[in-house]
């Protein structure tokens, strides 16, 4: 009898062993020990054999009773793990993939060259000041030593809009961003370290010039800052902006209503084999205007000028961006013309820093 129990304990163990997963598992559980299995019908047996076999065999029984379902135990275990690690490779995610397609929109050129500036006054410890494109005539004109007589005042053809009732004065569209300059100097107060970028308007349209357009202005007031302040932050800005190691620049004189000296800044180019470079050669470029601030104008924002000096400079923006990224055309800028940007844009990720590399 002790061969038959050693004989049934190798069939079944070698059934457990062979269930490829949890159901053949459960069919060879029931096959052992279900109410008709293979140990239970030999338990019901006992009463047949010898009494003298009885006792021994019995015991022989109870011991393949736990061996085998300790051994189904184990086997569930193994088949559980297999069948988890399966189900985790099929669900597996590859992180490694980019999380969205690369955008689709683009940075216009302007924007850029706008966030490029930015980030190099930043750099140099400027605040980006703005305000309103609608302006009066006090903050647009009078405040910045144009009186209304001034040439100044035809010269710039101004969008006028239609004359308000009260004082009867039209309000304009900005021709500069100086007005926001004004602004700070009237509601904060000194010392001042701002950069101001922003739309622009004037009655002027042509191969060369859109009646709006973009400027950035500069104006830095203290106690004793100077024109050799005024030429190494600018100096510096050019260096960073056309990322060269050495623009060579020059300073002309000329002639603002806002500032007294004024000057006009040019830097060393070339144009070899059609391309310009720039940095160096024979050639100059005019990039902005310049000077000290006119005592007058510190004075209609009400900052004592005996007290306080300092110097602010203006560009165009269009142009420059035109001349930084090759640009033939500057009316395509303003086309709104989808295939122009998907080839002179910016992607918007590429966000320009002085460490990360302007525009890359
Ligand atoms: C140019 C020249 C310039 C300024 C702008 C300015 C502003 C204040 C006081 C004094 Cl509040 N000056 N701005 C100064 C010099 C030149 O722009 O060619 N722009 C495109």
């Amino acid at each position: 009898m002790s061969t038959d129990v050693d004989t049934l304990e190798g069939e079944l163990m070698a059934q457990v062993a062979a269930a490829g997963d949890l159901a053949a598992l459960e069919e060879a559980r029931i096959a052992a020990l279900g109410r008709k299995g293979r140990i239970t019908a030999m338990m019901k047996g006992l009463g047949q054999i010898p009494a003298e076999e009885r006792r021994e065999t019995g015991a022989a029984l109870n011991r393949l009773k736990d061996s085998v379902a300790t051994a189904i135990e184990a086997r569930r275990q193994d088949l559980r793990a297999g069948e988890l690690e399966a189900r985790l490779v099929g669900e597996g995610i590859d992180i490694t993939l980019p999380v969205r397609p690369e955008p689709q929109g683009r940075i216009h050129p302007v924007s850029q060259v706008m966030d490029e500036i930015a980030a190099i006054f930043a750099d140099m410890d400027f605040t980006i000041a703005e305000g309103p494109d609608i302006e009066d005539d006090f903050h647009n004109f009078t405040a910045l030593n144009i009186p209304p007589e001034h040439p100044a005042r035809q010269m710039q053809d101004t969008f006028y809009l239609p004359p308000r009732d009260g004082d009867g004065m039209p309000m304009v569209l900005r021709t500069h961003t100086s007005p926001v300059q004004i602004r700070t100097m009237q509601n904060l107060p000194p010392p001042h370290r701002i950069v101001v970028p922003g739309r622009t308007y004037r009655s002027d349209s042509d191969q060369t010039h859109t009646p709006m357009f973009h400027q950035i202005e500069g104006l830095v007031i203290d106690r004793d800052t100077h024109m050799g302040h005024l030429k190494g932050t600018l100096e510096a800005f050019c260096q960073a902006f056309f990322e060269v190691d050495n623009v060579r620049m020059r300073f002309r004189p000329s002639h603002f209503p806002f500032t007294e000296p004024s000057a006009e800044v040019d830097i060393g180019c070339s144009h070899e084999g059609g391309e310009l470079r720039i940095g160096d050669g024979d050639d100059w470029l005019e990039i902005l205007g310049c000077g000290m601030v006119h005592p007058r104008v510190l004075e209609s924002c009400g900052v004592d000028s005996s007290e306080w000096q300092g110097f602010a400079w203006g560009m165009g923006i269009d142009r420059i961006a035109m001349l930084k990224y090759g640009i033939p055309d500057l009316r395509a800028f303003f086309d709104c013309d989808l295939r122009w940007l998907r080839h002179y844009g910016f992607v918007p990720l590429d966000v320009p820093t002085l460490s990360g590399g302007l525009s890359r």
